[in-house]
């Protein structure tokens, strides 16, 4: 992962931030008193690991645009080949309490807001016990250890195991629209299912690479588009899950085929085992 072609050089840049991202986080736990683009109060750390990547990924050749979660605007580059979008602290109300955290990156070929179809590679960085990175291009997924060093492989051609058990759901549940109700109650009554939910995305999707199983942060009454966002989130959960073998959805097709209409769209988002998808858009036709 030294860096042989621009997306190379993004995710090789990316990693090395990770660390230095992980190690900052100390003293830039508080809030900013500023709101994102969805209308959120950002974290001091959301603000700062944001502004590092920018500079960083915009500075590399081959880079077209940066986007993040965390700002309005596109940044445009001189560039034309890559456009590569962010959220630089995935799960950032984990930060008060100590919990896991993340990085979620995708690299896009078309100009952003761009569909899922249109990206090149994604993955996530875990702040846990230690750092880890998951990582999709060309229809296989890789898993890193990161140290600051070159980044270490620990396991290639990551698939989702075959017999899923675990699942986890956000927003509350008096929220959720009636059928989703409905799909859920049924997992949970399935004693083969265990409920992980942290309350950070990347720390749930992890699970679920790991042992198999489901993710959502499904439509809620009040807001039909649920609260993750497509291009940041969505897109590259997607595409990451669906390189392993699982398979995504907004409810009635793969995140993969939306077609954004702004750069902070929201998406419903399910992910995990193909069969469990299958069930779920079952349920909610
Ligand atoms: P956060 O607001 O802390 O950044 O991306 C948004 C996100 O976290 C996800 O990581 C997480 O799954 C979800 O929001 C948590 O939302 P709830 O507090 O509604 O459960």
């Amino acid at each position: 992962m030294s860096g042989t072609d621009t997306v190379d050089d993004v995710v090789a840049t990316i990693a090395r931030s990770a660390i230095e991202i992980r190690q900052g986080l100390v003293g830039r736990r508080g809030k900013a008193d500023v709101e994102n683009p969805s209308g959120e109060t950002q974290a001091e750390a959301d603000i700062w690991a944001d502004e590092l990547l920018a500079e960083r990924l915009t500075s590399i050749d081959g880079v077209a645009q940066y986007a993040s979660e965390e700002r309005s605007e596109i940044i445009d580059c001189e560039d034309e080949a890559y456009c590569v979008a962010v959220d630089p602290l995935d799960g950032s109300s984990n930060l008060k309490s100590n919990n896991t955290m993340g990085t979620v990156f995708g690299i896009y070929d078309e100009p952003l807001p761009a569909p899922g179809s249109a990206l090149v590679a994604s993955g996530w960085i875990l702040y846990g016990p230690i750092t880890t990175m998951a990582y999709a291009r060309d229809g296989t997924v890789t898993k890193y250890e990161l140290t600051g060093g070159e980044p270490s492989v620990v396991e290639e051609d990551v698939t989702l195991p075959d017999d899923p058990l675990v699942y986890g759901f956000g927003g509350r549940v008096p929220d959720w629209p009636a059928d989703f109700r409905e799909f859920a109650r049924e997992i949970e009554s399935d004693s083969s299912n265990k409920l992980r939910y942290g309350g950070a995305m990347i720390g749930d999707v992890n699970q679920v690479l790991t042992y198999g199983g489901i993710f959502a942060y499904p439509a809620l009454e009040d807001s039909p588009r649920g609260k993750l966002r497509l291009q940041f989130e969505g897109n590259p959960i997607a595409y990451l899950i669906e390189a392993a073998g699982g398979r995504s959805s907004d409810g009635s097709q793969s995140i993969l085929e939306v077609e954004p209409t702004d750069l902070h769209d929201r998406v419903p988002l399910h992910v995990g085992n193909a069969e469990l998808i299958d069930r779920l858009e079952d349920v909610l036709e």
